[in-house]
């Protein structure tokens, strides 16, 4: 994530991948502020054996971006609802990559996070028989869990 105020965002993802058991690290890399730290994590994120990057960033939200400028890994793009604009700043600033360079880009906010982490479980699972199953369980759980009827 691009500052620590991306956190109450982003720890949607991490929900979501803690509640796969899937292996992962949480790190703060502005694309402006720590461009050094961008260039580094993601340069060396496939050589550490890191299969997908989930970067999340609100405003000028340019750390997806270069992110996937860096590496060929799956880059998943979080728009953080920003202040000022609601987030179509971010939204924005992280879909519209010039060919060639893609972003994968989720919705504004929570649940693009939550999504993302299980677009990135999706994508690790292709290769993963028990992961697959994991998030199979997870989807039967989900539609578990919503009531015919309202409570009121
Ligand atoms: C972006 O600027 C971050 O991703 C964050 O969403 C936004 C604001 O950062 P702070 O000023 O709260 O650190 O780089």
């Amino acid at each position: 994530m691009g500052s620590q105020s991306d956190w109450d965002t982003m720890r949607h993802a991490v929900a979501v991948l803690d509640a796969l058991a899937i292996a992962h690290e949480v790190r703060i890399v502005s694309a402006h502020r720590t461009p050094d730290r961008l260039a580094d994590y993601a340069r060396t994120a496939a050589g550490r054996g890191l299969s997908v990057i989930i970067a999340g960033a609100g405003g000028a939200a340019h750390l997806p971006g270069m992110c996937a400028a860096w590496t060929i890994l799956p880059v998943l793009g979080v728009p953080v609802e920003s202040h000022a604009l609601k987030g179509m700043d971010s939204l924005l600033s992280i879909v519209q990559m010039p060919g060639g360079v893609p972003v994968g880009t989720l919705a504004i906010g929570r649940a693009g996070a939550t999504n993302a982490a299980l677009l990135a479980a999706s994508i690790l699972a292709l290769g993963d028989l028990d992961l697959s199953a994991r998030l199979e369980t997870w989807r039967a759980m989900q539609t578990a869990a919503v009531a015919d009827v309202p409570a009121r």
